[in-house]
C-alpha cells in the first residue's frame, strides 16, 4: 500500500558504502591486496587536465617495489573494519531499513584464484550482517565494487581474461552459500558501465599495451555480463528468495537544443549508457550496438552458449546511481563541466556542486520513468547524494543544510515518479557515513549523515559525529517520506 506521499509500505530507506572506500584494514584478517589498494591520493592542485583514475601496470610495479612515496587512502578508508558495531548502531539510530555495502573479494579469496576461501574474511561479514539483522536492517550486498584481488590483474589482466568468470562465480557461490539466510538483496557489479571509461577501476584491466583499449574494455564487460548471469543463476538455486540486481551509473543525457542533430546525439549517448542494462535485464545485446562496434573496430569474442546464458538468467531488479544529468551537443562546445566519470556541456538551468557536478532533481524523476518504461522491472536507487566540504563548528555541530536540500529535492522527485506509476523498491543515498571518494581519493569530499574526523592524508581521531542531515534523514524514514 502506498501512503499519500507515494511511498509504499516497507519501502527500503537506507544508505550505501563500498568496501574499498570504507573498511580500511587492507592487510588484516588474511585479506590479499586489491586493485583499489594501489590508488594513491593526488592533491587537487597536482591533478591537472586529463586526470585519470586508472593505474598503469608500470605504476603498480613501482608501488609493489616500494618505490612510490604516497598516501593510499583506499587502504585505510574510515576503518569500518574496526568500527562496524558503532557504525551500524548509528545507522540503526536513523532507522535504516537497508544498508548497502560491498564484500571485498580479496578478503574471501586473497589471491582471487585460491582453492579455499579465507575463513577470517567470511567470519568478518558474518559479524557485520548479524549486527545489521540485530536492528532489523537488511543488508544489500555488492559482490564487486570497483576492485578485484590484485593478483587477478597481475596474472590475468583482470576481467580481460575469460578465466576470471569462473573465479568470480566460485566467489559468488561461496558467499551466497555462506550468507543465504542473512542476505536477501544482492548486486553483482557496481556501475558495470564504468569498465569502458576506467577499465582498471571497473575491471582491474590494464590497457597500457592494448591496440584497441575500447575493444578490450568491452570484451572485459562481456565477461562480466556472463559472470553476472551465471551468478544470478546460482544465487537463485541456492535461495529462490534472493533478489539479484544489476547496477548502472546512469548518465541521463539531454540534448543542448531542439536541433534534431542534438536530439539524435543525446539518444545515442543514452543508448551507449543503457546498453549495459539492456543486456542484463533483457538478456541480449541490443541491435544499436552493432553499428557502434563496427565504427570503433570492436569485435566481441563470445563463446558458444554465452548468448543463451545471458538470455536465461536476467536480473530481478534494476539498480543505479544518479548524481547529476549531462548535456550534449552535435557541435563541439567550449563550455564544459566535470562529472561523475564523464563531463559534458554546461546546462544553464542547473546549479553545480563544489566539484562541478550538475544538480538535477527533476532529472531523477525523468530517469525513473524512462527506466520503468523501458524494462517494467522494480527499480532501486542505490546511490545519490551530494559530495561537499563540511565545516565542524566549535561546539562540534555540522550544519549541512546544502546536503539536506539536495536530498530533499531528489526524494520529492522520487515521490512524483512513484505517483507516476514507477515501481521503486528503495533508496540508499551514497556514503551514509563519510568515506573516501572513489574518483579523487579525497576524504574531504563528504557525503555522509555521519561525519568522520579524518583528513585527506589519513590524520584524525576517526571519531564519528552526527550532522544536521542525520536528524533530518531519521525523520524522513520515520514518516516514510511524508515529512521532508
Ligand atoms: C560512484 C561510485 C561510488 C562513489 C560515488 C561518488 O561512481 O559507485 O563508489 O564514490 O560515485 O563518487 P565520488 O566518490 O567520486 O564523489
Amino acid at each position: 500500500m502506498k501512503n499519500s506521499n507515494g511511498f509504499p509500505e516497507g519501502f527500503l530507506w537506507g544508505g550505501a558504502t563500498a568496501a574499498n572506500q570504507f573498511e580500511g584494514a587492507y592487510n588484516e584478517g588474511g585479506k590479499g591486496l586489491s586493485t583499489a589498494d594501489m590508488v594513491k591520493f593526488i592533491p587537487k592542485e597536482e591533478r591537472g587536465e586529463g586526470f585519470s583514475l586508472d593505474v598503469s601496470g608500470k605504476e603498480i610495479e613501482a608501488i609493489l617495489a616500494g618505490k612510490v612515496d604516497a598516501v593510499f587512502p583506499k587502504r585505510f578508508g574510515v576503518d569500518f573494519y574496526h568500527h562496524y558495531k558503532k557504525d551500524i548502531a548509528l545507522l540503526a539510530e536513523m532507522g535504516f531499513k537497508v544498508f548497502r555495502l560491498s564484500i571485498n573479494w580479496a578478503r574471501i579469496f586473497p589471491n582471487g584464484d585460491d582453492i579455499e576461501p579465507n575463513e577470517e574474511g567470511l567470519a568478518f561479514y558474518d559479524r557485520v550482517f548479524d549486527e545489521c539483522l540485530k536492528y532489523g536492517i537488511e543488508p544489500l550486498v555488492t559482490l564487486s565494487h570497483y576492485e578485484i584481488p590484485l593478483n587477478l590483474t597481475l596474472k590475468y589482466n583482470g576481467w580481460a581474461d575469460r578465466q576470471v568468470i569462473d573465479l568470480f562465480v566460485k566467489y559468488a557461490e561461496t558467499v551466497f552459500t555462506r550468507y543465504q539466510n542473512k542476505v536477501k538483496y544482492w548486486l553483482t557489479f557496481n556501475e558495470i558501465n564504468i569498465i569502458t571509461l576506467s577499465p582498471y577501476t571497473g575491471g582491474g584491466v590494464l590497457v597500457d599495451d592494448a591496440e584497441n583499449p575500447l575493444e578490450l574494455s568491452y570484451q572485459a564487460g562481456h565477461h562480466q555480463f556472463v559472470a553476472s548471469a551465471l551468478a544470478t543463476k546460482i544465487g537463485h538455486e541456492i535461495n529462490p528468495e534472493f533478489k539479484i540486481g544489476c547496477m548502472l551509473a546512469r548518465m541521463t543525457t539531454y540534448p543542448e537544443t531542439n536541433n534534431p542533430k542534438d536530439i539524435i546525439k543525446a539518444q545515442e549517448e543514452n543508448q551507449l549508457n543503457l546498453f549495459f542494462t539492456d543486456v542484463q535485464a533483457r538478456g541480449k545485446y541490443p541491435a544499436y550496438m552493432d553499428r557502434y562496434f563496427l565504427e570503433n573496430d570492436i569485435n566481441i569474442h563470445k563463446e558458444r552458449g554465452d548468448d543463451e546464458i545471458l538470455k536465461a538468467y536476467p536480473v530481478d531488479f534494476i539498480s543505479f546511481s544518479y548524481y547529476m544529468s549531462n548535456t550534449t551537443s552535435s557541435k563541439p562546445s567550449e563550455d564544459q563541466v566535470s562529472g561523475n566519470f564523464m563531463g559534458g556541456i554546461k546546462n544553464t538551468y542547473l546549479e553545480t556542486s563544489d566539484w562541478g557536478w550538475q544538480i538535477d532533481p527533476i532529472g531523477l524523476r525523468w530517469t525513473l520513468k524512462d527506466f520503468y518504461d523501458r524494462y517494467q522491472l522494480p527499480l532501486f536507487i542505490v546511490e545519490n547524494g551530494l559530495g561537499a566540504y563540511d565545516k565542524v563548528e566549535e561546539d562540534g555541530s555540522i550544519h549541512d543544510d546544502y546536503r539536506i536540500n539536495y536530498l530533499q529535492k531528489h526524494i520529492e522527485q522520487m515521490k512524483e515518479a512513484v505517483l507516476d506509476g514507477v515501481d521503486l523498491m528503495g533508496y540508499t543515498s551514497w556514503g551514509a557515513i563519510d568515506l573516501v571518494s572513489a574518483s579523487t581519493s579525497e576524504m574531504s569530499k563528504r557525503y555522509g549523515y555521519v561525519y568522520v574526523d579524518q583528513d585527506d592524508e589519513g590524520n584524525g581521531t576517526l571519531n564519528r559525529s552526527r550532522k544536521d542531515s542525520f536528524f533530518w534523514y531519521k525523520k524522513v524514514i520515520e514518516t516514510n517520506g511524508m515529512d521532508l
